[in-house]
């Protein structure tokens, strides 16, 4: 039986797109198969919200999953890239301002003495974990269960059986033997990640961690957890990685990284990896470190890493203006205090309705739970009613709202967002908590 054609612009467009790409989408998660419902096609988007192929406007807390932390269209970074391009698009040559950029970014991240551009969160993760096997001579990798740093083999990995087995591929076309030296550990879990080095600490070339997993939502690693990560690092000879390619200038302009330093004495990651708001919405990422082991890099030492588009002038343009602009004064003070008052108002809303739920932030950051208790793990995460989630989802998408379509994501607060555009918001969360309490 053929369905009546829709009316709906975005029911068109992804009946259209289906034919000609995978899934209708470039990346999985925008095909809101995990809410269930057709995805809005955005036609454009300006300050805090964008408009989609119908016409209706949406206040956007995505900001293209961190990106666009200044809202869209900020007029210094429209003009910053507008001049870019007309002094040329792309050159496969060195550029003054990739250097710019350079500097900008290890004057933010004093964990930093050398910093290599790339063009996304994935090539940054894993030339990182290249860099971190290169310099160390060894092949064996720490990761948790619950955090993405990309989709390269070595990382679309499970935890095996019991802790001594090494990883399973998540994704088909991953050979077992390349994920044979991925250990994938439970978050927040010490006595794993003592056992772990001590069953395998001198073959670790690197532990690699979100140190607020935004691919659980919102999870943070505990102060204690972190100390022994960087510890056990130095102990034998690992590499500690953070991937802030999420929190990184969206948590506070150091990072957290920076929160954990003021919390550890001497703290410092081995290497950081970065991406999203450093770009400012165009495809840019970084990795970055201490000298010693940067300059294993091609050209200058033997790990090889390369890119077509690497420090692209227009994209290193629209990075930097985004950069000036969040390293204001001020800037992350208001940023977090409106983030504050979302999440703190989304809690009240839920109480209201007798809804379990609980939310956390950081800086331009955020994630909420249908759960008592903020959960310290990813199977602590997906306790969560997968059901309620989604209608509480599609409550909000509804009247106008746009969260995460999936669980797992986190939820981001730009610059643009005003006071208003944030009460309308936890107006309509009170009557979808309502609703959800109805149905209940
Ligand atoms: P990209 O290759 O998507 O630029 O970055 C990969 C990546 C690495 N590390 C962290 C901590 C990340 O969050 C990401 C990508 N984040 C997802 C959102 N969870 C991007 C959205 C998508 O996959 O479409």
């Amino acid at each position: 039986m053929t369905s009546t054609p829709s009316h709906d612009r975005n029911d068109q467009l992804m009946a259209r797109a289906r034919q000609v790409i995978p899934g209708g989408v470039n990346s999985p998660v925008r095909a809101f198969r995990a809410v269930g419902g057709t995805p809005r096609f955005v036609q454009r988007a300006q300050g805090p919200y964008f408009w989609d192929a119908n016409g209706q406007r949406y206040i956007d807390y995505i900001g293209s999953w961190g990106p666009m932390i200044l809202g869209h269209g900020h007029p210094a970074v429209l003009e910053a890239v507008q001049k870019a391009v007309q002094d040329g698009f792309s050159f496969g040559a060195p550029t003054e301002r990739e250097i710019e950029l350079a500097e900008e970014i290890l004057a933010l991240m004093p964990s930093m003495d050398m910093v290599r551009l790339v063009s996304s969160g994935t090539e940054a993760g894993m030339s990182a974990i290249r860099l971190a096997r290169g310099a160390t001579g060894r092949s064996k990798i720490i990761k948790f269960e619950g955090c993405y740093h990309g989709h390269a083999d070595a990382l679309l990995v499970k935890a095996g059986s019991g802790l001594a087995t090494f990883g399973n591929p998540t994704s088909a076309g991953v050979p077992p033997e390349v994920v044979q030296h991925t250990l994938v550990l439970e978050y927040n879990h010490l006595a794993q990640l003592e056992e772990a080095f001590a069953l395998h600490g001198q073959d670790i070339a690197c532990l690699i961690i979100e140190p607020i997993a935004g691919n659980m939502n919102f999870v943070r690693a505990r102060t204690d957890f972190v100390r022994r990560c960087r510890e056990l690092c130095t102990q034998h000879g690992a590499l500690l990685i953070y991937d802030e390619v999420m929190t990184g200038f969206r948590t506070a302009l150091g990072g957290v990284q920076s929160l954990h330093a003021q919390a550890i004495d001497g703290f410092a990651p081995d290497l950081t990896v970065m991406g999203k708001v450093i770009g400012g919405g165009m495809p840019l990422a970084a990795f970055g470190g201490r000298r010693a082991v940067m300059e294993q890099l091609a050209p200058l030492g033997p790990v090889y890493q390369a890119g077509t588009l690497s420090g692209n002038p227009v994209a290193t343009a629209c990075g930097l203006a985004t950069l000036r602009e969040i390293r204001q004064p001020g800037f992350f003070e208001n940023l977090s205090a409106k983030t504050r008052t979302l999440t703190q108002g989304l809690t009240a809303a839920a109480k209201e309705a007798g809804a379990p739920f609980c939310a956390d932030s950081e800086g331009g950051m955020f994630g909420f739970f249908l759960l008592p208790t903020l959960p310290q793990n990813y199977a602590e995460v997906m306790r969560t009613d997968n059901a309620r989630f989604n209608q509480l989802f599609h409550g909000l998408l509804a009247r106008g709202i746009y969260t995460a379509p999936a669980l797992y994501e986190a939820g981001f607060v730009s610059a643009a967002h005003t006071d208003e555009d944030i009460a309308i918001t936890l107006e309509a969360a009170r009557a979808v908590f309502q609703q959800l309490g109805q149905n209940s």
